[in-house]
């Protein structure tokens, strides 16, 4: 078991974990697709080597997320298996994400309202602080909880196409699910405000250029462009993906005399690892890569 594992007690056995979802009223099977959970129909996994792909397979309603699908996020994520080193979230159709299912809304009192996004936050806070980094591919419509969502993955690649918009202004509501915390982290609180206040929109090259996407795409190249980035990901030594994903984001909120602290501990850690120590003896006996610009 590697020493990052134990810390986030990863390796929890499967029937463990199984027995956690049956406690929330998640069904548990192993699935055709190789993995232990049953997703609801808006959700389609894929197994690609050490790779995960979910696609929010909903495209007659856009993705929409709906409760089940929250479920099945927070369900899949949770029970990701041990050899899975990197997830790839995207949309099928023709938009990654078009957010909250409106029509669920309607029917929700104040308690229940409350209830309902806590729920949005425990299954993000499952894609953000889960196993395994997470890439995001947009296309589309990426609004409301869809850019929700998006802000929870650790890396956005965005085709062209990809546009995004808070567009819950307009429709008499708030965000709820983590978009005031994690977007102003991305963009700023002004920039929030401007897109809540008078529903501006933003294409694909401003999302660049705001912070919204790490690597923008030609239209339907997203999902390789994904692949290829998560297959970088699955290779780094899985201390060093562990600090980035659950230390990091911590450190970059705490005080600076904590952070340097945290810091000094995890760097000491990572490097006190085997596979730090041989990769580093790779690179001088010149068995690794240099980093060079192609
Ligand atoms: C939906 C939803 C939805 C589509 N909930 N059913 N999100 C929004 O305010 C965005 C709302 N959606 C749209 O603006 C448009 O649908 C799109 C620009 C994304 C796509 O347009 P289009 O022309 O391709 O599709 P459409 O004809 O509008 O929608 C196709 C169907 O999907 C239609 O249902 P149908 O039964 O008439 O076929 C739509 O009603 C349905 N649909 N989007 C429910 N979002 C945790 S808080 C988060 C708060 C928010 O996310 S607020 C933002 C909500």
């Amino acid at each position: 078991m590697k020493s990052c594992e134990r810390l986030t007690g990863f390796r929890r056995n499967v029937t463990e974990r199984t027995q956690d979802f049956r406690a929330v009223g998640i069904a548990v099977s192993k699935s055709a697709s190789g993995f232990d959970v049953q997703l609801p129909r808006s959700l389609k996994a894929e197994r690609r080597g050490d790779i995960a792909v979910l696609f929010l397979a909903r495209a007659e309603k856009r993705n929409a997320i709906d409760d089940p699908t929250v479920s099945g996020i927070e369900a899949f994520f949770a029970a990701l298996p041990d050899a899975i080193k990197a997830v790839v979230l995207a949309g099928e159709g023709d938009h990654f994400c078009s957010g909250l299912d409106l029509g669920e809304l309607t029917s929700r009192d104040i308690a229940q309202g409350i209830a309902h996004s806590r729920s949005w936050h425990r299954a993000f806070e499952r894609i953000e602080f889960g196993k395994a980094p997470v890439v995001a591919v947009l296309h589309g419509a990426v609004v409301g909880g869809g850019l929700e969502i998006a802000a929870a993955c650790h890396i956005r690649v965005a085709e062209a196409s990809t546009y995004y918009a808070l567009p819950e202004g307009s429709r008499g509501i708030f965000v709820g699910g983590g978009g005031a915390v994690r977007l102003p982290r991305l963009i700023g609180t002004a920039r929030m405000m401007d897109m809540m206040l008078t529903g501006r929109i933003y294409d694909a090259d401003e999302g660049q250029a705001i912070g919204l996407s790490h690597y923008l795409t030609a239209p339907g190249q997203g999902l390789a462009k994904g692949m290829e980035i998560a297959e970088r990901i699955a290779g780094n030594a899985p201390m060093t993906n562990f600090a980035v994903t659950h230390v990091l984001p911590r450190i970059a909120q705490a005080d600076p005399a904590s952070g340097y602290l945290t810091e000094a501990l995890t760097s000491a850690i990572a490097q006190g690892e085997k596979e730090a120590k041989d990769r580093l003896k790779a690179f001088l006996e010149k068995r690794a890569p240099k980093t060079v610009r192609h």
